[in-house]
């Protein structure tokens, strides 16, 4: 299929969210050996569709497929080593499903080849940082685009992660990141925000984030959320990876009632039952619409 051609499945962030529906759920697909959390479970491609499957019929938005850990320490995956894994899933569930389908990669190369197979968004931890390709990729398919906060890269980026103020410097980063990508072409309308739990970041930073995640929603664009058994709820909970269920719940909780737009998670069913409750109640705020 040639670049730029296709008709994407949702032209414009506001498809994303139709009115009425407040927060959607992102469910997390790993085609990764060594992801922080799943590392292996989907690296065979049939138990990956097989799970994207599963959380699409739990109620999973959109799915997010990744070729590339980008835990804190992890090394970088060629584009070509990223193609071979996340493609034939891809395919093999485009042909199944028509669930969104976001493809999580700093690579432009990988990023046109997913939106070629039917990916539908695409998720860049480096806010178009990493691939000078990918801003005007980015323009040219005119699809949504999540811009991630990162400071430094994933190998090194939990060494001695340093800021003024986290809240101020990761919202100016992000407003700034958004206007370089309007600069180059990107329709303001298509971006996506996220402050990057866990992406150069203590446990403090990571607290303080979601405290005054308000701050992100300010700046006008929805925000996504991924939060999901990362390490700053192992550390307040002092719980391993396998038992941060009810630590990533209340984080989701607490993004929807912040403003979140997106969230980001393994646990898909448990994640649905949990946002849809805070809807509930955010649905009864005094003065916002549909209360
Ligand atoms: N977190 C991870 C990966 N991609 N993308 C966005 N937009 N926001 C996030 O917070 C985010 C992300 C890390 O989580 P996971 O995919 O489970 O782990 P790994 O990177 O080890 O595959």
């Amino acid at each position: 299929m040639e670049v730029g051609l296709r008709q994407p499945a949702c032209s414009r962030t506001g498809e994303l969210f139709p009115s009425g529906r407040r927060c959607l759920v992102m469910g997390i697909l790993n085609v990764t050996p060594d992801s922080f959390s799943d590392g292996g479970r989907f690296f065979d491609r049939g138990q990956a569709v097989d799970h994207a499957l599963a959380m699409e019929q739990a109620g999973a938005d959109i799915i997010d497929i990744g070729g590339e850990s980008t835990r804190p320490g992890s090394a970088s995956v060629s584009a070509s080593e990223q193609k071979q894994r996340v493609l034939p899933v891809l395919e093999s569930l485009r042909a199944q499903s028509s669930a969104l389908v976001s493809i999580d990669t700093t690579s432009a190369a990988v990023a046109a080849a997913a939106l070629d197979a039917g990916a539908d968004l695409v998720n860049d931890t480096s806010a178009l940082r990493d691939d000078p390709a990918m801003a005007s990729l980015a323009a040219l398919r005119g699809v949504p685009v999540v811009l991630m906060h990162r400071q430094g890269r994933p190998r090194t980026m939990q060494r001695a992660p340093h800021y003024t103020d986290v809240v101020a410097d990761v919202r100016d980063f992000l407003a700034a990141r958004r206007e370089a990508a309007a600069a180059a072409g990107v329709d303001p309308g298509q971006v996506i925000l996220d402050p990057g739990f866990g992406f150069g970041k203590t446990a403090e930073h990571n607290l303080a984030l979601l405290a005054n995640l308000s701050e992100i929603v300010a700046l006008g664009a929805p925000v996504l959320v991924g939060f999901s058994r990362k390490s700053t709820i192992g550390k307040v909970l002092d719980l391993p990876v396998g038992e941060r269920l009810a630590g990533s719940l209340a984080a989701a909780a607490l993004a929807v009632a912040a403003g979140a737009r997106i969230v980001r998670a393994h646990d898909v069913p448990e994640t649905v039952r949990a946002v849809r409750m805070a809807e509930a109640v955010i649905a009864h705020r005094r003065g916002e619409s549909g209360s």
